[in-house]
């Protein structure tokens, strides 16, 4: 039975377009102001300014709410969280997580990601404490589905301690660097040179990209997996690609809200696949085509560009190729985690 679009179950949103002209004045809490403005600073990533806080290299105007989340947020013990790395297929994430755990509530026919940006179905934590909206956070019926970019070392300890669940998912790092410099180049101004594709992959081989270090943002998720591997579900983007019924599957059994066999036969599986594709999410982004209200230049269409693996063949020469890889190989090493890519390589001086 279709619920109305006025409110989404789970996320307590109103609906998206009405959000964003409720939201059109964001009001950062300014008592980080201060101790901000101390930390190391790196303005190469145009439009995005980075700041080193505690360990990682932080957008600057996330960081407001990444402190006050730090501060405040309550996490609950049904709460459902959506984590990654930027650009490792989190908007997918996100969108599959929310089709799932909502799938009672609406028909395919009046779902609410044919018309909202999967980010405005699930939202990210600290957006929503900088836009100085975190009562609505208290107000979301449970089970909340919310996602964050932070690195579990970053993440407040009620949400590390509330027996929540947490998905992750990792994606291959050269093809993450690929979508991430299309993403910065896409949010450029016309006026502004974009970062050199050289200085960029120095800097990312560095840690020194939106939210850190790849690696040690993988690791940390991928030992807390193995730690507690009943709250922490590690997914891997390729794997996604490749599997997506049993990604979905996995996934609905995780949160608690497996499909029934008659679900299964009636082809909700393959229904909701094929709802948060990348052809139909693309497609429908397309057609919504308006500016996110984030303070960056984003619009429904910014999150989706091909949605394949191995696109770095196109863009990265073999010497640069070999050189991520070495660096995946040894901040990775003996974590027991693989990108398909051969053991043993060397770092080049990284
Ligand atoms: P975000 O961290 O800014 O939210 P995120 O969604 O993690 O970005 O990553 C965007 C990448 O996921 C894009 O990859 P590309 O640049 O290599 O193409 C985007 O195309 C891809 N993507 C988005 N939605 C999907 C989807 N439904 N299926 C597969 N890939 C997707």
């Amino acid at each position: 039975m279709a619920a109305p679009f006025s409110v989404i179950p789970n996320s307590g949103l109103a609906s998206a377009p009405e959000e964003a002209k409720r939201e059109d004045a964001p009001k950062p809490p300014q008592q980080f102001d201060g101790l901000i403005s101390t930390l190391p600073l790196n303005q190469e990533w145009i439009p995005i300014r980075l700041r080193k806080y505690q360990d990682f290299w932080i957008p600057e105007h996330s960081l407001p709410g990444v402190m006050a989340m730090q501060q405040n947020f309550e996490a609950r013990p049904d709460d459902v969280f959506v984590l990654s790395y930027p650009k490792s297929g989190t908007t997918w994430l996100k969108a599959l997580a929310f089709a799932i755990m909502t799938r009672t509530h609406y028909s395919m026919a009046d779902h609410p990601l044919l018309r909202s940006n999967p980010h405005e179905c699930v939202l990210f934590i600290p957006r929503v404490f900088s836009n100085g909206t975190a009562s609505k956070l208290e107000a979301m019926p449970s089970p909340r589905i919310l996602g964050s970019h932070l690195a579990y070392s970053l993440l407040p300890d009620s949400m590390k301690g509330s027996g929540g669940r947490f998905l992750y998912v990792c994606r291959e790092p050269k093809d993450v660097f690929i979508s991430r410099w299309h993403f910065n180049d896409k949010m450029r101004p016309d006026s502004v040179e974009p970062i050199p594709f050289e200085r960029a992959f120095d800097l990312y081989c560095h840690g020194i990209s939106p939210y850190g270090s790849i690696w040690e943002h993988v690791r940390e998720y991928w030992e807390e997996s193995l730690r507690r591997p009943e709250k922490v579900l590690f997914l891997k983007y390729e794997e996604m690609l490749e599997e997506p019924v049993g990604t979905a599957k996995k996934l609905a059994d995780f949160v608690g809200c497996p499909f029934s066999p008659e679900e299964e036969k009636e082809g909700v599986v393959e229904e909701i696949i094929r709802l948060c594709s990348f052809d139909s999410l693309s497609k429908l982004a397309g057609r919504m085509m308006r500016k996110l209200n984030t303070v960056m230049p984003l619009q429904t269409t910014s999150f989706y560009r091909k949605g394949v693996a191995g696109d770095w063949r196109n863009h990265m020469s073999e010497v640069m190729a070999g050189r991520m890889d070495a660096v995946t190989s040894q901040k990775l090493e003996r974590s027991g985690l693989t990108f398909g890519i051969s053991a043993g390589m060397e770092a080049d001086g990284m």
